[in-house]
Formats: C-alpha cells, structure tokens, sequence
C-alpha cells in the first residue's frame, strides 16, 4: 500500500485546459514517485452532462457535477483547479477559497485588475495554497535560461524582446462567445491577445527579468463586428486582436513585445530573446527543447550562437524523463507544474506564480490596455523578487 499523502482535485472546465490539466495530473505519479502528495481525479465538472461525463471517463475522474457550486461544496475535494472561460475564474476562486480549498487556476487570473485584486485577497484571507498555471515557465528550456540569467552569466541586460504570433481570427467568419469562440468575446475574455498571448509573455519576462516600471502600447481590433453565436447576431467586437507594447524594467533594461492573432502562417510561434552585456539567450516555442546561447567570451574564431539542446539529465527537469537527446513536448509543461505544485505542499512554500504574483502580471497588462486607449504611458510599478 501506498503512504503517499493525496490531494483530491476537483477539475472545473473540460475544454483544451480541462485536457492539459488532467493529463498533468495521471502523468505526476508515474514520472515524479518521489513526491510526498499524489493528485487524485475526484470530480470533474462542466455544464454539459453528456460531455462531463464522456470526459470523467475519458480522463479516470471517479465523479462529475453540473454546478460547480456543488463541486465546491463537497468535503471529499481538497483542490479546485479552475479551467473555465476567464469571467467564471474570480467568481469560482473566491467561492472556493471561503470554503477552504486550495485553489489553482488557469491564466490570465482574472478579466481585470478588480476582479484579480479580489482573488488575491480571497486567497490570502481564507490562507489556502493557491497558483496560477503559467506554463511554460516549466518547459526545460525556459527554466535554464532563468537559472543562466540568475547566474549573471548575461550581465548588464539591455534587451528583452517577446513574440507570441497566432492566424486563426483573419477570416471574418470567426464568431464571438458561446463555448467555441469565448476568447473573442470581451465580456468573457476580459480582453484579447494581451490577456490570452501577452500574459505568458508578460509573465516569462518578469520571471526572467524582473519586474516592469512602465508601459506604451497600441492595439487593434482588425475586424470590429462579429456573430455572436449567443445571440445569432452581429455585434461590435470589444477585444484587441493584435497589441504591440514597449516597457522599462526596474533593471534598466528595455523591452518589446508584439502579439497578433493575424500573423499568417504562425500557428502559436511564441519566442524570446534577451541581451546582455556578455551574452544574449534566445528561444522559440516551435524547438521547445532548445535554448540558443551567445557568449561574448569565447575565442573569436569560434564565437557564434551555439544552440543548446535542453536534454541531457543535468537539465531541468529532464532527470525524470527518458534519456539524452531524446526532446519532451508542451504537454510536458503542465506535468512539472503539478509536480511543482505538489511539492509545495511538502515543503510549505507558496509555487509560482500563485495569485499575488500573477497579479503583478495582470496588472502590466491592464497597463497596457489602458496605455493603447488613452495613448500615452502607463506607469506599472511593478516589483518582483
Ligand atoms: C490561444 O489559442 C491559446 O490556446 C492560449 O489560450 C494559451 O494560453 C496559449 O498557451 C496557446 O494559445
């Protein structure tokens, strides 16, 4: 028999997140045995009756609900994750966190600063373990290049410059709302790409780079009336799809971001690049397992970007994968989460981001957004440790 210490997690959402999540969870024991805590599937939780419970049994959850009100109220969960549409995430955190749970939910945290502020307090008030799920800050390649910055092997940072381009909203066809297209729909999303494709971002750049003192942007919204497919009627559109902002961070460096779901030909090509006074570091989504390295130190005659591959049993992560050389994918991303996660509940330290943290990502992009409306610059004051 097992001795390990379990978390009933209560899943609420089945849609692409719902997926993510649970395959982290089932794939945890297997490749981290090492952990104290073991999720465990209790209960999952949509509307749709016939799709919760096609998706309970798909993913090995032992149990389904209808309203997430009930999921919550039950004594046999000990954690609500949270992968609903972004207007139910403040309503569904809060309600949970008063009733004790540990709560983690998916990015963006919230619609807006307001509703994120409330979350933040809820968790802190109620005390529970609470984290938001950005991602790819666990994808190998990612993790190495914080602990490259962190050792100072860039210096001085000058640059940081981040792209997350995608295409699939150039047809005018695209609806709005319902359950397909809620992320073009404002009063669901709370905003477009900035809150969808910046805040990853956005928050990758703090984590690197630390925190963002100010903000310019522009944004635009290409097609501006859409079907909405709760209504069956065309409505304006309220979200920005494409936004370019410029920043300072608080270590004096300079940053660009550029985010569109209207670059033909990209699919979710999201990259980053920093300079520094010694070396500069690059990464693209679409070679995950790879990290790019410039040292200005290395003889001339074979100074040149060399391309590591963020594979070998040193790297992060990777001691608990398969061997050398062979690469893992974006799923994997979710897996070290709710490892990291677990293993916080072990040592008692808060996983990042959790809710305070992801606020100070929340809060740049509200930044943003008000900086393109009001054309002008936005102080953000943001501080990260
Ligand atoms: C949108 O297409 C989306 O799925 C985002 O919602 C995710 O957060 C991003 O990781 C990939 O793109």
């Amino acid at each position: 028999m097992s001795n390990k210490k379990v978390l009933r997690i209560g899943l609420i959402g089945c849609g692409f997140m719902g997926r993510t999540h649970s395959n982290g969870y089932n794939r945890v024991p297997n490749f981290f045995p090492d952990l104290q805590y073991q999720p465990v599937l209790q209960a999952v939780c949509s509307r749709r009756e016939d799709k919760v419970k096609a998706f309970a049994e798909q993913w090995g959850f032992a149990s389904y609900e209808t309203d997430w009100r009930k999921l919550i109220a039950r004594d046999d969960i000990d954690a609500v994750d949270i992968c609903t549409p972004n207007h139910l995430h403040a309503e569904i955190a809060i309600a949970a966190a008063a009733a004790g749970k540990i709560v983690l939910t998916e990015k963006p945290l919230a619609r807006n600063l307001e509703e994120a502020k409330q979350m933040v307090d809820a968790v802190s008030k109620a005390g529970v373990a609470n984290t938001v799920w950005y991602n790819y800050r666990r994808l190998p390649a990612v993790t190495l290049a914080k602990k490259i910055v962190a050792s100072g092997k860039l210096g001085k940072i000058f640059h940081y410059r981040a792209n997350f381009l995608q295409d699939w909203t150039i047809s005018a066809d695209v609806p709005q709302g319902g359950d397909a297209a809620w992320r073009m729909d404002v009063d669901v999303a709370g905003s477009g790409v900035t809150g969808d494709l910046l805040a990853h971002c956005i928050d990758t750049a703090m984590w690197l780079n630390g925190g963002i003192t100010e903000v310019s942007a522009m944004t635009e919204t290409f097609v501006k009336q859409r079907v909405h497919l709760d209504t069956g009627k065309m409505q304006d559109v309220g979200i920005d799809d494409a936004c370019i902002f410029h920043c300072r961070f608080s270590n004096g460096s300079l940053g660009l971001f550029e985010s569109t779901r209207y670059a033909r030909g990209h699919k979710a090509l999201y990259t980053f690049e920093i300079n520094g006074e010694h070396a500069s570091i690059r990464w693209d989504l679409h070679d995950l397992n790879r990290l790019e390295y410039f040292d200005n130190a290395v003889d001339s005659d074979v100074k040149g970007w060399s391309s590591i591959h963020v594979t070998n049993g040193d790297h992060p992560y990777m001691d608990k994968w398969w061997v050398p050389g062979l690469g893992i994918g974006y799923e994997h991303s979710f897996v070290h989460q709710v490892a990291d996660f677990m293993k916080s509940l072990e040592t008692g330290e808060s996983c990042q981001p959790d809710f305070k943290n992801a606020y100070e990502t929340q809060k740049v992009c509200e930044a943003v957004i008000e900086s393109a409306k009001s054309r002008s610059w936005k102080d953000t004051a943001v501080e990260i440790d």
